[in-house]
């Protein structure tokens, strides 16, 4: 495995219901690094562009809707393989399906409304994350944090 980077969005239901700080817990209990992270509102312009591959499906209108809806918190999330590790956490798309253990499925039952986006390969993070944050916000995480969180004895992170 190694150190990627992924995009996270708190979609607007979570932030609504007041899931935000539980949610973010879920990727520092798991030792991943937070590496960029804002409160915004996602213009339509911005939507069509995150979610381009999905125009022309019937669900596009109504997805187009709900994440340009309220404030999100989009984040860059940082580890060992985080973009498969990450999406795992997330569950299934829909919470009546997500495993519990899930954040999907501890967190709702929707079929419309599903709290997160996670990307879902290290090129769609690239371009995604390319999106919503410029080069200079994100961070570099000190390799100090990360001594118990990984096993460095041969000199690289594992
Ligand atoms: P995102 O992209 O939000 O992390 O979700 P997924 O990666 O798990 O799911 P997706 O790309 O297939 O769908 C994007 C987004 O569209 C909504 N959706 C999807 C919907 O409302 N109805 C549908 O039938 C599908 C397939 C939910 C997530």
């Amino acid at each position: 495995m190694a150190f990627e980077r992924t995009l996270i969005i708190l979609k607007p239901d979570a932030v609504a219901r007041r899931l935000v700080g539980r949610v973010i817990s879920r990727f520092e209990d798991k030792g991943l690094s937070l590496v960029g992270m804002k409160l915004m509102k996602i213009s339509p312009a911005l939507a069509q562009r995150h979610y381009a591959e999905h125009k022309g499906k019937p669900f596009y209108p109504a997805l187009l809707k709900f994440i340009t809806s309220g404030p999100v918190v989009v984040m860059a999330v940082e580890g060992n393989g985080a973009v498969a590790v990450c999406r795992k956490m997330l569950g299934a798309t829909f919470g009546f399906n997500a495993e519990p253990g899930t954040i999907r499925g501890d967190f709702g039952v929707s079929s419309g409304f599903n709290l997160v986006h996670g990307s879902d390969s290290v090129k769609s993070a690239k371009r995604e994350l390319a999106l919503y944050f410029k080069k200079a916000e994100l961070l570099t995480c000190a390799k100090e944090e990360l001594k118990w969180i990984y096993d460095w004895a041969d000199g690289t992170a594992r």
